[in-house]
Protein backbone atom coordinates (compact mmCIF):
# COMPACT_ATOMS: atom_id res chain seq x y z
CA UNK A 1 0.00 0.00 0.00
CA UNK A 2 1.14 3.30 -0.97
CA UNK A 3 1.38 5.94 2.46
CA UNK A 4 0.55 9.21 1.79
CA UNK A 5 3.29 11.69 2.22
CA UNK A 6 3.00 14.50 5.15
CA UNK A 7 3.86 17.76 4.33
CA UNK A 8 4.31 20.62 7.61
CA UNK A 9 3.36 24.27 6.22
CA UNK A 10 3.86 27.03 8.06
CA UNK A 11 1.83 29.99 7.53
CA UNK A 12 -0.86 28.04 6.05
CA UNK A 13 -3.77 30.67 7.02
CA UNK A 14 -2.90 33.18 4.36
CA UNK A 15 -1.24 34.08 0.81
CA UNK A 16 1.22 31.17 -0.55
CA UNK A 17 0.96 29.09 2.43
CA UNK A 18 -2.81 28.69 2.23
CA UNK A 19 -2.94 28.28 -1.12
CA UNK A 20 0.30 25.61 -1.33
CA UNK A 21 -2.45 23.25 0.88
CA UNK A 22 -5.11 24.07 -1.11
CA UNK A 23 -2.72 22.64 -3.83
CA UNK A 24 -1.14 19.97 -1.69
CA UNK A 25 -4.66 18.72 -0.93
CA UNK A 26 -5.55 18.31 -4.47
CA UNK A 27 -3.11 15.59 -4.56
CA UNK A 28 -3.98 13.71 -1.68
CA UNK A 29 -0.75 14.97 0.14
CA UNK A 30 -2.05 14.92 4.26
CA UNK A 31 -1.54 18.20 5.68
CA UNK A 32 -0.16 19.98 9.34
CA UNK A 33 -1.16 23.57 8.97
CA UNK A 34 0.27 26.20 11.30
CA UNK A 35 -0.27 29.51 12.07
CA UNK A 36 -0.83 32.29 14.73
CA UNK A 37 -4.76 33.11 13.36
CA UNK A 38 -6.36 29.88 14.81
CA UNK A 39 -10.03 30.14 13.12
CA UNK A 40 -8.44 30.80 10.22
CA UNK A 41 -6.85 27.24 10.07
CA UNK A 42 -10.09 25.74 11.49
CA UNK A 43 -11.83 27.10 8.74
CA UNK A 44 -9.64 26.17 5.91
CA UNK A 45 -9.12 22.29 7.72
CA UNK A 46 -12.86 22.30 7.33
CA UNK A 47 -12.08 23.14 3.51
CA UNK A 48 -9.81 20.72 3.02
CA UNK A 49 -10.89 17.80 4.88
CA UNK A 50 -12.67 16.92 2.18
CA UNK A 51 -9.97 16.03 0.21
CA UNK A 52 -7.27 14.89 2.66
CA UNK A 53 -5.87 14.46 6.55
CA UNK A 54 -5.64 17.83 7.93
CA UNK A 55 -4.12 18.65 11.54
CA UNK A 56 -3.73 22.44 12.78
CA UNK A 57 -1.06 23.58 15.06
CA UNK A 58 -1.69 27.05 16.36
CA UNK A 59 1.78 28.72 17.34
CA UNK A 60 3.97 31.88 16.70
CA UNK A 61 7.04 30.56 14.74
CA UNK A 62 9.44 33.15 16.92
CA UNK A 63 7.97 31.55 19.96
CA UNK A 64 10.76 28.57 20.74
CA UNK A 65 9.08 27.07 23.26
CA UNK A 66 5.43 26.67 20.95
CA UNK A 67 7.21 25.57 18.31
CA UNK A 68 8.83 22.24 20.03
CA UNK A 69 5.33 21.99 22.13
CA UNK A 70 3.25 21.87 18.77
CA UNK A 71 5.45 19.69 17.05
CA UNK A 72 6.15 17.28 19.88
CA UNK A 73 2.03 17.43 20.78
CA UNK A 74 1.29 15.94 16.74
CA UNK A 75 -0.81 12.97 16.78
CA UNK A 76 1.00 9.48 15.96
CA UNK A 77 -0.04 9.30 13.16
CA UNK A 78 1.00 12.56 11.79
CA UNK A 79 4.49 12.39 13.17
CA UNK A 80 6.43 11.19 10.59
CA UNK A 81 6.58 14.33 8.67
CA UNK A 82 8.26 13.88 5.09
CA UNK A 83 7.83 17.88 3.24
CA UNK A 84 8.69 20.77 5.58
CA UNK A 85 7.39 24.22 3.92
CA UNK A 86 9.10 26.65 5.87
CA UNK A 87 7.04 29.75 4.68
CA UNK A 88 5.77 31.77 7.90
CA UNK A 89 7.14 35.27 7.49
CA UNK A 90 6.50 38.72 6.53
CA UNK A 91 8.29 41.89 5.78
CA UNK A 92 7.03 45.24 8.14
CA UNK A 93 7.80 48.88 7.24
CA UNK A 94 9.81 49.96 4.51
CA UNK A 95 11.76 52.98 5.66
CA UNK A 96 15.49 54.48 5.22
CA UNK A 97 18.09 52.49 7.43
CA UNK A 98 18.40 55.39 10.16
CA UNK A 99 14.48 55.87 10.43
CA UNK A 100 13.11 52.28 10.83
CA UNK A 101 11.09 50.74 13.28
CA UNK A 102 12.87 48.91 15.95
CA UNK A 103 9.91 46.60 16.49
CA UNK A 104 9.59 46.34 12.76
CA UNK A 105 13.57 44.47 12.41
CA UNK A 106 12.94 42.80 15.40
CA UNK A 107 9.71 41.02 14.10
CA UNK A 108 11.50 39.84 10.51
CA UNK A 109 14.69 38.62 12.00
CA UNK A 110 12.60 36.46 14.77
CA UNK A 111 9.85 35.20 12.56
CA UNK A 112 11.83 35.50 9.36
CA UNK A 113 15.05 33.74 10.12
CA UNK A 114 14.93 32.40 13.95
CA UNK A 115 11.46 30.87 13.25
CA UNK A 116 12.47 28.94 10.21
CA UNK A 117 15.44 27.44 12.12
CA UNK A 118 13.35 26.79 15.34
CA UNK A 119 10.76 24.73 12.91
CA UNK A 120 13.69 23.70 11.52
CA UNK A 121 15.65 22.09 14.37
CA UNK A 122 12.26 20.65 15.14
CA UNK A 123 11.40 18.74 12.63
CA UNK A 124 14.91 17.90 10.68
CA UNK A 125 16.36 15.60 13.36
CA UNK A 126 13.53 13.23 12.38
CA UNK A 127 14.01 13.49 8.77
CA UNK A 128 18.20 12.83 9.29
CA UNK A 129 17.06 9.61 11.38
CA UNK A 130 15.17 8.15 8.71
CA UNK A 131 17.29 9.58 6.02
CA UNK A 132 14.57 11.18 3.89
CA UNK A 133 12.79 13.96 3.52
CA UNK A 134 12.07 17.91 1.58
CA UNK A 135 12.63 21.05 3.36
CA UNK A 136 11.38 23.87 1.29
CA UNK A 137 12.47 27.20 2.73
CA UNK A 138 10.40 30.43 1.06
CA UNK A 139 12.93 32.82 0.24
CA UNK A 140 12.29 35.70 -1.86
CA UNK A 141 13.72 38.34 -4.86
CA UNK A 142 14.76 39.94 -1.65
CA UNK A 143 16.90 37.31 -0.59
CA UNK A 144 19.16 37.93 -4.31
CA UNK A 145 19.07 41.46 -4.30
CA UNK A 146 18.45 44.71 -1.73
CA UNK A 147 16.13 47.90 -2.82
CA UNK A 148 16.32 50.74 -1.20
CA UNK A 149 14.61 50.68 2.25
CA UNK A 150 14.45 47.06 1.65
CA UNK A 151 17.67 46.64 4.38
CA UNK A 152 16.46 44.15 7.02
CA UNK A 153 14.03 42.43 5.04
CA UNK A 154 16.39 41.73 2.19
CA UNK A 155 18.46 41.00 5.15
CA UNK A 156 16.42 38.08 6.76
CA UNK A 157 15.88 36.85 3.19
CA UNK A 158 19.69 36.95 2.27
CA UNK A 159 20.14 35.09 5.36
CA UNK A 160 16.91 32.38 4.87
CA UNK A 161 19.21 31.66 1.27
CA UNK A 162 22.23 31.26 3.30
CA UNK A 163 20.49 29.10 5.58
CA UNK A 164 18.82 27.06 2.97
CA UNK A 165 22.23 26.07 1.00
CA UNK A 166 23.82 25.13 3.99
CA UNK A 167 20.70 22.81 4.71
CA UNK A 168 21.74 21.64 1.29
CA UNK A 169 24.59 20.94 1.67
CA UNK A 170 25.02 19.83 5.73
CA UNK A 171 22.09 17.23 4.83
CA UNK A 172 23.72 15.75 1.52
CA UNK A 173 25.12 12.74 3.13
CA UNK A 174 21.22 11.97 4.46
CA UNK A 175 19.45 12.41 1.29
CA UNK A 176 17.29 14.88 2.04
CA UNK A 177 16.20 17.50 -0.37
CA UNK A 178 16.80 21.20 0.17
CA UNK A 179 15.21 24.00 -2.02
CA UNK A 180 14.74 27.36 -1.97
CA UNK A 181 11.68 28.80 -4.02
CA UNK A 182 12.26 32.54 -4.53
CA UNK A 183 9.33 34.73 -5.47
CA UNK A 184 9.11 38.69 -6.37
CA UNK A 185 5.91 40.33 -6.05
CA UNK A 186 3.30 38.14 -5.47
CA UNK A 187 -0.31 39.42 -4.47
CA UNK A 188 -1.33 38.60 -0.85
CA UNK A 189 -1.23 40.15 2.52
CA UNK A 190 1.93 40.50 2.63
CA UNK A 191 1.59 44.31 1.83
CA UNK A 192 -0.80 44.85 4.00
CA UNK A 193 1.16 43.11 6.87
CA UNK A 194 4.13 45.70 5.70
CA UNK A 195 2.31 48.59 5.59
CA UNK A 196 -0.12 47.84 8.80
CA UNK A 197 -3.14 48.15 6.67
CA UNK A 198 -2.70 51.81 4.96
CA UNK A 199 -3.86 52.65 1.79
CA UNK A 200 -0.41 52.59 0.00
CA UNK A 201 -0.75 48.76 0.63
CA UNK A 202 -3.61 48.78 -2.06
CA UNK A 203 -1.46 50.29 -4.88
CA UNK A 204 1.64 47.90 -4.32
CA UNK A 205 -0.03 45.56 -6.86
CA UNK A 206 -1.95 48.42 -9.51
CA UNK A 207 -1.28 48.96 -12.79
CA UNK A 208 0.78 44.76 -13.73
CA UNK A 209 -0.43 41.53 -13.10
CA UNK A 210 1.64 40.27 -10.13
CA UNK A 211 2.00 36.70 -9.19
CA UNK A 212 -0.84 35.06 -7.34
CA UNK A 213 -0.20 32.92 -4.29
CA UNK A 214 -1.63 30.27 -6.74
CA UNK A 215 1.17 30.50 -9.35
CA UNK A 216 3.99 30.54 -6.52
CA UNK A 217 1.71 26.76 -4.84
CA UNK A 218 2.04 25.19 -8.44
CA UNK A 219 6.24 25.39 -7.90
CA UNK A 220 6.37 24.37 -4.89
CA UNK A 221 4.55 21.15 -6.06
CA UNK A 222 6.66 20.59 -8.94
CA UNK A 223 9.61 20.78 -6.63
CA UNK A 224 8.29 18.09 -4.21
CA UNK A 225 6.81 16.15 -6.96
CA UNK A 226 10.14 15.14 -9.01
CA UNK A 227 11.54 12.05 -8.95
CA UNK A 228 13.67 10.83 -6.22
CA UNK A 229 16.67 11.61 -8.17
CA UNK A 230 15.99 14.89 -8.68
CA UNK A 231 16.26 18.08 -6.60
CA UNK A 232 14.71 21.83 -7.59
CA UNK A 233 17.62 23.47 -5.78
CA UNK A 234 16.76 27.50 -6.33
CA UNK A 235 14.02 28.91 -8.04
CA UNK A 236 13.74 32.84 -8.97
CA UNK A 237 10.45 33.82 -9.93
CA UNK A 238 8.93 36.84 -11.08
CA UNK A 239 5.73 38.34 -13.19
CA UNK A 240 6.24 39.29 -16.86
CA UNK A 241 6.18 42.37 -15.66
CA UNK A 242 8.98 42.39 -13.36
CA UNK A 243 12.97 42.44 -14.02
CA UNK A 244 14.28 43.33 -10.63
CA UNK A 245 13.34 44.27 -7.36
CA UNK A 246 13.44 47.84 -8.51
CA UNK A 247 12.04 47.42 -12.19
CA UNK A 248 8.10 46.64 -13.17
CA UNK A 249 5.99 47.36 -15.83
CA UNK A 250 3.52 49.43 -15.12
CA UNK A 251 0.30 50.34 -16.91
CA UNK A 252 -0.69 54.21 -15.47
P1 LIG B 1 0.85 36.67 3.85
O1 LIG B 1 0.91 37.86 4.75
O2 LIG B 1 -0.35 36.50 3.01
O3 LIG B 1 1.08 35.33 4.70
C1 LIG B 1 2.04 35.26 5.71
C2 LIG B 1 1.82 34.00 6.50
O4 LIG B 1 2.86 33.85 7.46
C3 LIG B 1 0.52 34.00 7.24
O5 LIG B 1 -0.08 32.72 7.13
C4 LIG B 1 0.92 34.28 8.68
O6 LIG B 1 0.04 33.59 9.55
C5 LIG B 1 2.31 33.63 8.73
N1 LIG B 1 3.17 34.23 9.75
C6 LIG B 1 3.76 35.45 9.72
N2 LIG B 1 4.46 35.65 10.84
C7 LIG B 1 4.30 34.53 11.61
C8 LIG B 1 4.76 34.13 12.89
N3 LIG B 1 5.54 34.93 13.64
N4 LIG B 1 4.39 32.92 13.36
C9 LIG B 1 3.61 32.11 12.62
N5 LIG B 1 3.14 32.42 11.41
C10 LIG B 1 3.48 33.63 10.91
O7 LIG B 1 2.18 36.76 2.95
P2 LIG B 1 2.77 35.79 1.83
O8 LIG B 1 1.93 34.60 1.63
O9 LIG B 1 3.07 36.64 0.67
O10 LIG B 1 4.15 35.41 2.52
C11 LIG B 1 4.56 34.07 2.74
C12 LIG B 1 6.08 34.00 2.61
O11 LIG B 1 6.44 34.37 1.29
C13 LIG B 1 6.84 34.94 3.53
O12 LIG B 1 7.98 34.29 4.02
C14 LIG B 1 7.25 36.09 2.61
O13 LIG B 1 8.40 36.75 3.05
C15 LIG B 1 7.48 35.34 1.32
N6 LIG B 1 7.44 36.12 0.10
C16 LIG B 1 6.36 36.91 -0.20
C17 LIG B 1 6.34 37.65 -1.36
C18 LIG B 1 5.24 38.59 -1.72
O14 LIG B 1 5.45 39.51 -2.54
N7 LIG B 1 4.03 38.41 -1.19
C19 LIG B 1 7.45 37.56 -2.31
C20 LIG B 1 8.54 36.71 -1.89
C21 LIG B 1 8.50 36.00 -0.74
P3 LIG B 1 -0.58 34.16 10.91
O15 LIG B 1 -0.63 35.65 10.80
O16 LIG B 1 -1.92 33.51 11.00
O17 LIG B 1 0.36 33.66 11.94
C1 LIG C 1 8.58 40.04 -1.23
C2 LIG C 1 9.00 40.68 -2.52
O1 LIG C 1 10.03 42.81 -3.52
O2 LIG C 1 8.39 43.07 -1.73
O3 LIG C 1 9.59 39.27 -0.72
O4 LIG C 1 10.60 42.27 -1.24
S1 LIG C 1 9.53 42.28 -2.21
Amino acid sequence: MCMKKIALITGATSGIGRATAHEFAKQGIHLILCGRREERLQTIKEALNKQTEVHTLNFDVSDKKAVFEAIESLPDHFKTIDILINNAGNAHGLDAIHEGDLKDWEAMMDSNVKGLLYVSKAIIPQMTKRRSGHVINIGSSAGKEVYPKGNVYCASKHAVLAITEGMRMDLNPFGIKVSAINPGLVETEFSQVRFKGETIANNVYKGYKALQANDVAEVIYFAISRPAHVNIADVLMFCTAQASSTIVKKEI
